[in-house]
């Protein structure tokens, strides 16, 4: 996609500190981290959110989930564990309409009930 921010960031177009990247999909830190560690992942391939998951798109999107965790152990975050976001739409609260994955952690996370 010409102006997603996370499409150039796959391109190499724009920079980004990785963390892990495989054929399917890019690890890089978040800009703005919200935690201690706050990685962002994203598939290789523009997909707009998780709203718009094809079933064509459903084994890449199984092999990102099976990938987290080793992307989650890197950072150190395998023992203590950690939270996986992924925000949707206007109401979610997304901010760049190119699907990602937050991987939060370092610190005991709240959850609001
Ligand atoms: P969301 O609000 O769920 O759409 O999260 C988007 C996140 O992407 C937000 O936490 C900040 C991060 N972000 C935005 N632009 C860039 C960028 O150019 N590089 C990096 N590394 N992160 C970005």
């Amino acid at each position: 996609m010409e102006d997603c921010i996370f499409c150039k960031i796959v391109s190499g177009e724009l920079p980004s500190d990785k963390v892990y990247e495989n054929d399917d999909l890019l690890a890089f830190q978040n800009i703005r981290p919200d935690t201690p560690i706050h990685v962002l992942v994203i598939p290789k391939q523009h997909i707009a959110s998780a709203h718009k998951i094809s079933d064509a798109e459903a084994s890449l999107i199984g092999r990102i989930h099976a990938t987290i965790p080793t992307i989650a152990a890197q950072l150190g975050l395998g023992e203590n564990g950690y939270r996986i976001v992924t925000n949707i739409g206007e109401h979610g609260q997304q901010t760049v309409p190119h699907l990602h994955y937050h991987i939060l952690g370092g610190r005991q996370l709240i959850w609001q009930h």
